[in-house]
């Protein structure tokens, strides 16, 4: 009868990220639908039995889901996380967007920072909570994941309007922010420090600590940012952004960055919406951060060139 009344939650990625939260979602007994972007995708779903399966030190979680692509969609969605990779999350709601109302809660659980507000701008009819997750794992197959590390999510709204869905509120390790923007800029910050060197050295978070030449560029990166946080009046942590980094890479030592992942399997990263970012808020302020750029251009080269 329970399941009968179920919500129905939509995601639309199925990387790491939307993996690990169907199977969160799925443990509040909710009903899940994934979105693909195409019939080959929906059609590989379909061989496995539409089976999702999440790995992690608790045991497998395997459970069925329904699948569908925008295309096939029929009725308004009521409730959708986005979980896509940074740079396809305007254009994956937009082919969602007839389907999408006023009254639709969307979660956009994405990297990055400008994206939210490039949301926000086009399409101003929507409400979109935004939550930033420290949960992190890796793909073993195309709907096979290994949580590896189980994170805190946070939760709030750039408009003030938003909520944290009320379902939710059942899991551990989420909490209602105030100020979202703020908690989005932080980990972006992180972002810029640990993901670009461990593409430069080719390795784990927690082994930057040991490259003299990989901490030299991490101090160069972290004042080149809070120089630009300074200037834009965003207040950053308590302590030095260098010591918040150092920290970040220690606690997830074991970790392969989500960029590494992505350079390693041949995939575009998301680079452009992480230092691209830093860059451009700098432009925009009228500041220079050479070495951040010097780094944008040496990841966009190596997803180019290999
Ligand atoms: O968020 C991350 C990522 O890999 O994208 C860090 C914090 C670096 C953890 O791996």
């Amino acid at each position: 009868m329970a399941r009968l009344l179920a919500k129905m939650w939509h995601i639309l990625g199925s990387g790491a990220i939307g993996s690990i939260w169907a199977s969160k979602l799925n443990s509040l007994n909710l009903d899940i639908t994934l979105i693909f972007r195409d019939e080959e995708r929906l059609g590989s779903f379909a061989t496995t039995g539409n089976l999702v399966s999440v790995r992690s030190d608790q045991g497998l979680d395997q459970f069925q889901c329904l699948a569908t692509t925008a295309n096939k969609l029929t009725t308004p969605i009521q409730n959708l996380l986005v979980a896509t990779k940074a740079f396809d999350a305007v254009s994956a709601i937009t082919t969602l967007s007839n389907w999408l109302t006023a009254e639709s809660t969307i979660v956009v659980m994405i990297n990055g920072y400008g994206v939210q507000q490039e949301l926000q701008t086009k399409f101003p009819h929507l409400i979109f909570t935004f939550a930033s997750t420290t949960d992190g794992g890796y793909k073993t197959g195309e709907f096979e994941t290994v949580w590896a590390g189980q994170g805190k999510t946070l939760v709030g709204s750039i408009k003030g309007t938003a909520k944290t869905p009320k379902e939710w509120e059942a899991l551990p390790q989420i909490e209602a922010t105030e100020d979202i923007d703020l908690i989005l800029w932080r980990k972006l910050a992180i972002n810029c420090c640990i993901n670009p060197l461990t593409v430069k050295y080719n390795c784990r978070n927690g082994e930057l600590l040991d490259i003299p030449g990989a901490m030299a560029e991490m101090s160069i990166i972290a004042s080149e940012f809070e120089a630009i946080s300074n200037a834009t009046q965003k207040h950053l942590f308590d302590t030095p952004l260098l010591d918040q980094a150092k920290l970040v890479a220690r606690t997830t030592q074991g970790n392969i960055s989500s960029m590494l992942q992505d350079i390693r399997a041949g995939r575009r990263t998301e680079i452009r919406q992480i230092t691209g970012a830093l860059c451009d808020l700098a432009e925009q302020s009228g500041l220079a951060v050479p070495h951040n750029q010097s780094l944008l251009k040496l990841i966009i080269d190596l997803e180019t060139n290999g």
